[in-house]
């Protein structure tokens, strides 16, 4: 049982700027061209893995060797080896995509871009610079090929639980939060009185300035919800927390590249006593609207007030259901695990990311994925 048992808020994980590593060390050979009958490998979905520690050659290695060669990274001055360059500037993306084609990957979503942070979130002075940035940040990625961003509208508090270490089937460790274990936190008022109204208001401002250049520069803009999806932590609204919360955001500026991290572990936890997220039938809403460009498959049990991770044969979800929903509305993008249950043998220190766990959840992805591509039904 992991030592440091923590029943605090747990930040966002912290991206650090660990340099990416040198040339591809293990040589690979891809099955991805394999076809089975007339079946697409993956229902020719992207599966991919994230990186928000930079390379780690053991994990590079084993996806490589899982055939799982998407590469979810942050972008920054820092992966990119290059201290005093701009995290947006064409010089820092290309060196981060070309650290990850060395490693026989393909860097395929930026997740937790740089210069969108508090300001353009609250609104503060300083949001225009911001969005700016934002811009810029398009326009190379653009240039460089990569066509998707996935971002959130979590200001101060990202995602967030309440403990880390909850034991699970035989004993694997995951996270859960429990709204009884914050009710005493005291109220961040550093801000002001923030309300939702005002974070719709910052999400149209910031909506209308970089969707138009999105769609100029071809890139795919792919909002993650809220994690938890309560309406307030502290005192901090949250308004990506229900499906009608995504459906108003579509509106604010209609466009496939104003578009959806599908979080089906975050959509899954947004029900309550009284009702649930149908994932199938919201993953058939939002594919018919095209506006899905980004998937992480996951589960929980419970909902958003009291839920905890799962492994992804045990949640709440008809995974079967949900993966027949991709193939239903032809996805064809990327898709990672997301989190993963920190399994015998590994240690706790990146909840939610253990290798092991990982390698659990990839082979349910891919049988899966085989199963619905080969079914006869
Ligand atoms: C996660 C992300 O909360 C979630 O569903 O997908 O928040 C992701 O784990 C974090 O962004 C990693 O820093
Ligand atoms: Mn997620």
């Amino acid at each position: 049982m992991n030592k440091n048992r923590r029943n605090f808020l747990q930040k966002s994980v912290k991206l650090t700027g660990i340099p990416l590593a040198g040339p591809l060390s293990i040589p690979y050979i891809s099955g991805a061209d394999k076809q089975i009958e007339n079946y697409t490998r993956d229902l020719g979905i992207k599966l991919c893995l994230a990186y928000f520690w930079g390379i780690e050659p053991r994990k590079t290695a084993l996806s490589r060797q899982m055939d799982v060669l998407g590469a979810v990274s942050p972008v920054n001055s820092g992966l990119a080896n290059l201290p005093g360059e701009k995290d947006n500037s064409r010089t820092v993306i290309r060196a981060v995509k070309n650290a990850w084609t060395r490693e026989g990957l393909t860097l395929s979503v930026i997740e937790g871009p740089p210069y969108l942070g508090e300001k353009t979130k609250l609104g503060l002075p300083g949001r225009d610079e911001e969005i700016d940035n934002f811009i810029t940040l398009i326009k190379n990625l653009s240039l460089e090929g990569i066509d998707t961003i996935c971002y959130n509208w979590m200001p101060i508090i990202s995602w967030a639980r309440t403990i880390v270490d909850k034991s699970s089937r035989g004993g694997a460790l995951v996270s859960g939060f429990d709204m009884r274990a914050i009710k005493n936190k005291p109220p961040i008022n550093e801000y002001g009185n923030l309300t939702p109204e005002m974070m719709w208001e910052n999400l149209r401002y910031f909506l209308k300035a970089v969707c138009p250049e999105a769609e100029k520069h071809g890139v795919k803009l792919a909002l993650h919800p809220d994690d938890p999806p309560i309406d307030n932590i502290q005192g901090i609204p949250r308004i990506m927390t229900s499906v009608q919360a995504f459906k108003k955001m579509l509106d604010i500026y209609p466009s496939v590249y104003n578009g959806i991290t599908f979080c089906q572990g975050s959509f899954a936890s947004m029900g309550d006593s009284t009702e649930q997220v149908n994932i199938p039938e919201a993953i058939q809403y939002f594919g018919k609207r095209n506006v899905i460009h980004f998937v992480h498959f996951r589960d929980v049990l419970g909902n958003k007030h009291n839920f905890e991770e799962t492994f992804h044969d045990a949640g709440k979800t008809d995974m079967f259901a949900a993966m027949q929903a991709y193939r239903d509305i032809g996805f064809k993008g990327p898709m990672r695990p997301d989190h993963v249950p920190t399994m015998a043998g590994d240690s706790n220190d990146k909840p939610g990311y253990s290798t092991i766990g990982t390698l659990f959840a990839i082979g349910y992805i891919r049988g899966l994925m085989e199963g619905v591509g080969k079914g006869k039904y």
